[in-house]
């Protein structure tokens, strides 16, 4: 148990203290925290146990480095817990605040709680903790300020009810990571504080991401959320889900490579740029599962940018909202024109489109997607179809279908009301006598029928109009 004795009422500990806590003997102290506490870690570096520090505001002056060595097995635990305890880290100390660099990936198992970390050097080189090459870590009830928490090379990770606020660089970073169960985050004014472009949540070449309950705020317009919100390169067979991304200038989330991978239950606003960027830059994407969300205020909802020989395939958009971008687009599906670079197998279906210039647009290499059940409201041009094979169907303010009745004679037009021209048209008269009838002219607004009684010979134009069913479809 550390604990620190004010001495001048500033409220910030001037001596501190090691008890035993088992025998309740003090068995060192000093004038520097950082000391201390780093003696209480080394004294249960192999045996495992609790470093518990009392409330209170203390100096740290140099980096506190849990045990990299601890003896294997997971009832060697070792727990660094604050009773809400505050670090203040000097300006000297240009380092990370606290760090495990573990020798070798084998069972270590560390808990590290209730500590409010602000270091003064605000330097972007650096991060309030840095974990590195472990398994089985447990962070939870946390406030970093100024910088940010960096995970590399790790496995069995768990972050809960963590808050980090005015990052000068990553608010999270994970890299070449396994197993991060992550809930009740919030990151407050990150992505570069300090004018640096910087991501909320960066995550690199990492495995089984499932981050729920998050929020990443990043203040674009004043100092922070300098690039984008949640930055995903090389992540595969994650979820994200329950969040809500507000104000980073470059895009709000950005994926580079990755498959499997499920985002739903959110809400993202107010990029400069891209609600959501599918860009296939660093590899093949596959497998995306987009659900129930809202996007609003960028310039594109979702774009799609397939490059490098890369493909884009296999992605469901379901059950969202995407709208308020009068100049901007709501999905765009685009290519580099390169051998291999296609967006495939895309299914849309029950989005509304409102107030935009373009609905949902394909590229070059689009082909084999489905656009269904959507609504366009206020939108310029809904569809613009490429692809050969890509149906579009059944939806509202984009009509490829319709039918109707109609009493015409032979010559006459009637109005599809469809999107485009009909590529079918399918005409039946209702009278009981012999009829030919038939379409002799179509474009984008109207077809002409031809219609003639077959009972004379030549047949005869219908010249008394007459009931007909039509249907056609584009
Ligand atoms: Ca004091």
């Amino acid at each position: 148990v550390v604990f620190g004795v004010d001495n001048n009422g500033d409220g910030v500990a001037d001596e501190i203290y090691a008890k035993n806590g088992r025998t309740g003997e003090i068995e060192f102290g000093g004038t520097n925290a950082s000391t201390v506490i780093q003696t209480a870690l080394n004294n249960i570096a192999t045996t495992g146990g609790t470093v518990f520090i009392k409330r209170g505001n203390y100096i740290i002056d140099s980096k506190i480095l849990l045990p990299n060595n601890i003896s294997e097995g997971e009832d060697k635990m070792i727990q660094l817990i604050g009773d809400n305890v505050i670090f203040t880290v000097s300006s000297s100390l240009a380092d990370n605040v606290i760090e495990l660099n573990a020798v070798n990936k084998v069972a270590y198992h560390y808990r590290i709680s209730g500590l409010h970390i602000y270091p003064s050097s605000k330097n972007s080189s650096y991060y309030n903790i840095l974990i590195n090459n472990s398994l089985n870590i447990y962070l939870d009830h946390l406030v970093l300020g100024w910088q940010g928490l960096k995970i590399t090379n790790s496995a069995l990770i768990y972050l809960d009810s963590i808050y980090i606020v005015d990052s000068h660089n990553e608010g999270i970073l994970l890299s070449n990571d396994e197993i991060v169960v992550g809930s009740n985050i919030i990151l407050d004014n990150v992505g570069g504080y300090g004018g640096e472009e910087y991501n909320g949540i960066h995550i690199q070449s990492s495995n089984r991401i499932f981050l729920n309950n998050f929020w990443l705020f990043g203040q674009k317009d004043s100092k922070g959320g300098q690039a984008y919100g949640l930055y995903l390169f090389g992540v595969s067979q994650s979820r994200f889900s329950n969040f809500q991304i507000d104000g980073f200038k470059m895009g709000s989330i950005r994926l580079t490579k990755g498959e499997r991978l499920g985002f739903s239950n959110f809400h993202v606003v107010d990029s400069d740029t891209y609600g959501f960027e599918i860009v296939s830059f660093d590899g093949n994407i596959s497998d995306l599962e987009i659900s129930t969300f809202s996007i609003t205020a960028g310039l594109k909802g979702i774009a799609f940018w397939a490059q490098n020989g890369n493909h884009i395939r296999n992605v469901i958009i379901s059950d969202g909202v995407i709208r308020d971008m009068p100049s901007g687009y709501g999905i765009t599906l685009g290519d580099d024109s390169s051998s291999g670079a296609s967006c495939t197998h895309v299914i849309v279906r029950n989005v509304i489109f409102d107030t935009l210039n373009k609905g949902i647009e394909e590229g070059f290499h689009s082909d084999y997607n489905q656009f269904i059940d959507n609504q366009f409201i206020s939108v310029s041009d809904p569809i613009y179809k490429v692809g050969s094979h890509t149906r579009v169907a059944n939806n509202i303010g984009y009509v490829t279908e319709n039918s109707g009745n109609a009493i015409v004679a032979n010559n006459d037009y009637i109005a599809h009301g469809l999107a485009s021209t009909p590529t079918k048209i399918l005409l039946t008269a209702n009278s009981t006598e012999p009829r030919i009838l038939q379409v002799i002219f179509q474009n984008s607004t109207h077809f002409q029928v031809g219609f003639w009684n077959a009972s004379n010979s030549p047949p005869s134009p219908i010249t008394v109009s007459e009931p007909i069913f039509w249907y056609a479809e584009v």
